[in-house]
C-alpha cells in the first residue's frame, strides 16, 4: 500500500554508506562482489556462517557432494582460475567445493570487503533519497543504493514442526546446519527422516559407521546412480585444453549443463530401443539420464512413466528385500517432477543388516520421544536423528529477512500468495534491489553456477549502465512484473512439474501458498530475453535520473 509521503525508515542519518551491499559469500556473493569492484562500485558483503561457501559452508553432513559434474560446477569468468584449479573428482564433495570457494575468495582478494558472522536482518528503502538502510543482527546499520541478494535458493533450513523434539536426549541435527566439527557415528543408533537428494546422499555413508541406521520415509524418490571417479590427468589436460568449447554447450542448453539437447521421443522408439537409451544413461550416471535420453520426459505422462518404470525395474533389481523394494518404488509423482537425486550407493545400502527402511507413509511418525521416534507402528530407541528435511526453499531466503521496499511495504506480504517480480530478478516497488537467482528466474532448474554467472553479469551490466546514463534508481514496472509472473505460470503448466508436491511448488512447508517458483523456459532462452530487455535500454523498467532524485529528495 502506498502513503501520500514517502516512508523512510527510522535510522541515525549519519551511518555508513555503500554503493552496494550484497547479502551473502556463496558462488552468487563472491562473484557480485568481483564485479561490482570492476565497476568501481564500493561495496560491503555480509555473510552470516564464519566463512566463505553459503550453501557450501552450511551443508557439510556426511555425503555432501556437489550432483554437477565438478568442471561445469564452478565459474566461468576467469581463464586463469579454470587453469589453474584442478578438481579431482567427477561430482565434487562438499569440502573440495568449500577449499574452490576460499581459494577464489583468496585468489581475488575478496575477504577485505566480506564481514563474516553477520546476519542481515532487515533492509527498508528509504524513498526521499532512494537508498537502502541495511541493519544486522549485531544492530549495526549501513545505507547502501544497490541491495543485492545472494542469498541462495535453498538455506533457510525447514524443520517440521515434530510433537517432542524439545525432550530428546540424544543429538539431532538438520543436515542444512551441519556443526563444524562432524559427528563421530561410531557405535550408534542412527534415526534419518527425509529422503530427499540429500537424504539420499547421507544414507550409505552413515550406514558404514552406525551401529544401525533407520531410515524413516514418507516418499520413495526416483535416484540415479552417479559413477563418481577420480579424474584421471588426462581428462584434465583435454578438459583444460577445450574448456571453451565447453562453456559454448553450457551456454546453449536449457540446464547450464554441456549437454546436447536430444530431439527424440520416448514413445517413438521401440521398447527395446527405449531400453538401450536408458540403460546407456544408466550407464553414464548423472542427469544424462533425464536430459540425455528423451525430450518429452518432462512434458508428456506416458513417456515419464516409460523413464519411471525403467528406474523401479533398476531399484528391485539392486535391493534384494522384493519388500523393501517395492517400498523403495516412487509411484505418486511422474519422475524428474521433484528434483531428482543423485546415489552413491543408496540402494545398495538398505542390503546392509545394519540399515532398515521405515515407512512413515503408513506409520507416521507421532513424536519425538526422550529415547527416540515413535510411529503409529511402534518407537524406535535412537542416539542421533538428522533431519534431512530440506528447506523453505527460493523464497524463505527473502522473507526471512525483513525486507521493505516503497510505502514501508514488506517483501513477505507483497508474496504471500506467491513469489510476484519481473525476470526474477526484480522487484516492483522494491527499486534498486536484486535478487540473485530469485524465485520465477531459472536457478535450481538449472547447474546454478551457471544462473548465477548470468544473474550477476546481466546485474552487474546493469548498473554499469544506470551509472554510465546518470541515473540513481531502476525499478521494475507493474506491468512487465505482472507480465512475467503470468508467463512463468504458463511456462510451467505446460510440463509435469505442478504435478508433485515438491518444494518448487511450496509444498513441503505447511501454509506455504502453492506456487511453481522456478522458471522452466531454458536458461539458453532465459538468457536471450535478458539480454534483448537490457539492450532495449531496459525494458519493463523505470529508470530514475539522479536529477529527478535529487529534487524529490530535497
Ligand atoms: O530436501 P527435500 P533435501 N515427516 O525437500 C521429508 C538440493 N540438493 O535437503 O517427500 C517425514 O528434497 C520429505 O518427504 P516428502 C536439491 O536441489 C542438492 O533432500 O515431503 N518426512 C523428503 O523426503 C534438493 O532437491 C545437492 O514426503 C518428511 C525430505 O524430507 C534440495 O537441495 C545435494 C517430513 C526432504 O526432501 C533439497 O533436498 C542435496 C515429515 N514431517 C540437496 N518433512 C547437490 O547437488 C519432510 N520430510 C549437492
Amino acid at each position: 500500500m502506498q502513503t501520500a509521503h514517502a516512508h523512510r525508515p527510522s535510522a541515525n542519518r549519519n551511518q555508513p554508506e555503500f554503493d552496494a551491499v550484497v547479502v551473502g559469500a556463496g558462488f552468487s556473493g563472491l562473484y557480485m562482489l568481483h564485479r561490482l569492484r570492476q565497476l568501481g562500485v564500493t561495496t560491503r558483503v555480509y555473510e552470516a556462517g564464519g566463512g566463505v561457501g553459503g550453501t557450501w559452508y552450511w551443508n557439510r553432513y556426511p555425503g555432501a557432494r556437489c550432483d554437477s559434474e565438478s568442471w561445469v560446477y564452478c565459474y566461468s569468468f576467469s581463464d586463469e582460475i579454470l587453469q589453474e584449479w584442478t578438481w579431482t573428482e567427477r561430482y565434487p564433495s562438499q569440502p573440495e567445493i568449500e577449499r574452490y570457494l576460499n581459494y577464489v575468495a583468496d585468489r581475488l582478494d575478496l575477504r577485505r570487503d566480506i564481514q563474516f558472522n553477520t546476519r542481515v536482518t532487515a533492509a527498508a528503502f528509504d524513498e526521499a533519497t532512494g537508498r537502502w538502510l541495511i541493519t544486522t543482527d549485531a544492530g549495526e546499520q549501513v545505507w547502501a543504493t544497490y541491495f543485492i541478494t545472494a542469498v541462495g535458493c535453498l538455506s533457510a533450513d525447514n524443520l517440521p514442526a515434530f510433537k517432542g523434539l524439545e525432550t530428546f536426549q540424544g543429538e539431532w541435527y538438520h543436515t542444512g546446519r551441519w556443526p563444524q566439527e562432524g559427528i563421530d557415528f561410531t557405535g550408534k543408533r542412527v534415526g534419518l527422516i527425509g529422503t530427499g537428494a540429500t537424504g539420499i546422499q547421507v544414507a550409505p555413508v552413515v550406514a558404514e559407521q552406525a551401529e544401525h541406521l533407520w531410515v524413516f520415509q514418507r516418499t520413495p524418490n526416483y535416484a540415479i546412480p552417479a559413477h563418481n571417479r577420480p579424474l584421471d590427468p588426462e581428462f584434465i589436460r583435454q578438459l583444460k585444453a577445450s574448456y571453451g568449447e565447453v562453456w559454448e554447450i553450457v551456454r546453449r542448453s536449457a540446464a547450464g549443463l554441456p549437454i546436447e539437447p536430444v530431439e527424440r521421443s520416448a514413445l517413438a522408439v521401440s521398447p527395446e530401443e527405449q531400453r538401450q537409451i536408458y540403460e546407456a544413461a544408466w550407464q553414464k550416471g548423472g542427469f544424462y539420464f533425464l536430459f540425455e535420453t528423451f525430450n518429452d520426459i518432462l512434458v508428456n505422462p506416458e513417456a515419464n512413466e516409460t523413464a519411471a518404470a525403467f528406474i523401479r525395474s533398476k531399484i528391485r533389481e539392486t535391493v534384494r528385500d522384493p519388500e523393501v523394494a517395492e517400498l523403495l518404488c516412487p509411484s505418486d509423482h511422474p519422475y524428474g517432477t521433484k528434483r531428482p537425486p543423485l546415489e552413491h550407493g543408496y540402494y545398495e545400502a538398505f542390503n546392509r543388516d545394519n540399515v532398515t527402511l521405515v515407512d512413515v507413509r503408513k506409520s507416521p511418525i507421532e513424536e519425538i520421544t526422550p529415547t527416540g521416534i515413535r510411529t503409529t507402528d511402534g518407537e524406535y530407541p535412537l542416539d542421533i536423528i538428522i533431519f534431512a528435511t530440506g528447506f523453505d526453499a527460493l523464497t524463505g531466503p527473502l522473507t526471512r529477512i525483513d525486507i521493505r521496499g516503497r510505502g514501508g511495504v514488506a517483501l513477505a506480504e507483497k508474496w504471500v500468495s506467491g513469489p510476484r517480480n519481473y525476470l526474477g530478478v526484480a522487484v516492483h516497488g522494491f527499486p534498486n534491489m536484486f535478487t540473485i537467482t530469485g524465485p520465477l528466474s531459472p536457478s535450481v532448474l538449472t547447474n546454478m553456477p551457471a544462473a548465477i554467472s548470468q544473474h550477476v553479469e546481466w546485474i552487474a551490466d546493469c548498473i554499469g549502465y544506470l551509472r554510465q546514463h546518470g541515473y540513481r534508481g531502476i525499478e521494475a514496472t507493474a506491468d512487465a512484473e505482472d507480465r512475467w509472473v503470468a508467463h512463468a505460470n504458463e511456462a510451467a503448466e505446460q510440463t509435469l512439474y505442478p504435478r508433485a508436491k515438491s518444494w518448487y511448488i511450496g509444498a513441503n512447508v505447511p501454509g506455504k501458498p502453492r506456487v511453481f517458483m522456478v522458471y522452466v523456459g531454458g536458461l539458453q532462452n532465459y538468457r536471450a530475453r535478458c539480454q534483448e530487455i537490457a539492450s532495449k535500454g531496459y525494458e519493463g523498467f523505470s529508470l530514475t535520473p539522479e536529477a529527478a532524485l535529487a529534487v524529490g529528495a530535497g
